[in-house]
């Protein structure tokens, strides 16, 4: 019986547990119910009595090693909590847990704000609560224009009207009213609009718009800044067209379509096989909207343009539902981690 005891010591002495399970085994092995202390001490019995004494003071010494390793080792685990992996393999990946990522809006407004930021555009933001004047008659909107109506903004006071922004345009008002030209700068923020909520239309998107003033500025200057955008945000063979069009606060204005980026131009569902597809309008600063935020249309001339960031994203991304942005689903959030 002493060399097993022997045999079991030195077991004990060499007992190193790689994780908390091999611990346990090693616990119910020695200690536990069926254990082999139990099984000592049941063979103690028939140790003659000339030996008991030494005997026993053997088992009562291993029980003890095997309950200080045990402790010994759990004191270990408990300060490194690494140790339910392994202890000692640092060549083991860390896990970091659960790592945020970038909402795909935010990516894209952040790459929009670098393109503009190369050609000299610096950002500015404004109030999401407007006046009527800041959203909608400095900009040249009549008072019939359907914009007004209660069925198309939030009004949050009437007479005098105070809204949720329909436009960040209203900062362009406000950056023209403050400061003198030259001004080159994007406008970026969250606008609102009474829409039924679909796949197609929400009650509230996000545009960049931006703004370029200054003596001789033309629509060839507007033209130029617009490709340079369009094959920054897309690729480098992205061609752009301009189709007439109108807003009550630039004149001439325009819709800008830029090649299909899915298919090349070629045609596809996408498209609807026309090979180009809309991406935002633009227009030179209305004469009247100059002189509204005190700029001297006689010295002066501008262009501006605007976008809803939620159209380019989808470009760039094909999300083709546009309640994904805002139903907080990590599912989706967690695609774009690696488009940071
Ligand atoms: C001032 C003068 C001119 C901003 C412009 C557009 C054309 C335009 C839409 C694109 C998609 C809004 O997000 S959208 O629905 N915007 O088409 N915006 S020109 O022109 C301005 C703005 C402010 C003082």
């Amino acid at each position: 019986m002493k060399d097993r005891i022997q045999q079991l010591l030195s077991e004990i002495n060499a007992f190193k547990a790689q994780n908390k399970e091999e611990l346990e085994q090693f616990r119910i092995k020695f200690l536990g119910k069926k254990g082999v202390m139990g099984d000592l001490f049941n063979e103690f019995k028939n140790v003659p009595s000339e030996l008991r004494k030494d005997v026993g003071v053997l088992l009562n010494d291993l029980k003890n090693k095997a309950q200080e390793a045990i402790n010994n080792h759990k004191e270990a685990f408990e300060t490194d909590n690494s140790s339910t992996q392994a202890i000692g393999d640092i060549t083991l990946p860390v896990d970091l847990g659960q790592v945020g990522s970038r909402h795909p809006i935010a990516i894209v407004r952040n790459e929009i704000i670098d393109i503009f930021s190369r050609l000299g555009f610096t950002v500015a933001e404004g109030p999401e609560i407007e006046d009527d004047w800041h959203n909608f008659t400095a900009l040249n909107f009549p008072l019939e224009h359907p914009a007004r109506d209660m069925q198309d903004t939030f009004f949050i006071e009437k007479d005098p009207d105070i809204a949720l922004r329909t436009h960040t345009s209203s900062v362009q008002v406000r950056m023209m009213e403050n400061n003198k030209p030259p001004i080159r700068s994007i406008f970026p923020g969250r606008v609102y609009r009474n829409e039924a909520i679909s796949a197609r239309a929400h009650c509230f998107f996000h545009q960049v718009e931006g703004l370029y003033i200054d003596k001789n500025v033309s629509f060839a200057d507007l033209k130029q800044t617009l490709l340079y955008f369009a094959k920054e945000m897309f690729s480098a063979d992205t061609q752009i067209r301009l189709r007439p069009s109108y807003f009550p606060f630039t004149e001439p204005s325009a819709e800008m379509d830029i090649s299909c980026n899915l298919c090349g131009g070629k045609g596809c569902s996408f498209c609807k096989h026309s090979g180009w597809v809309e991406i935002l309008g633009c227009g030179m600063v209305d004469p009247a909207v100059l002189e509204n935020c005190g700029i001297d249309p006689t010295v002066y001339s501008g262009f501006a343009f605007g976008m809803g960031i939620e159209r380019i994203t989808n470009l760039r991304f094909q999300v083709k539902d546009l309640r994904m942005f805002s139903e907080n689903d990590q599912r989706f959030l967690s695609q774009f981690k690696s488009a940071l």
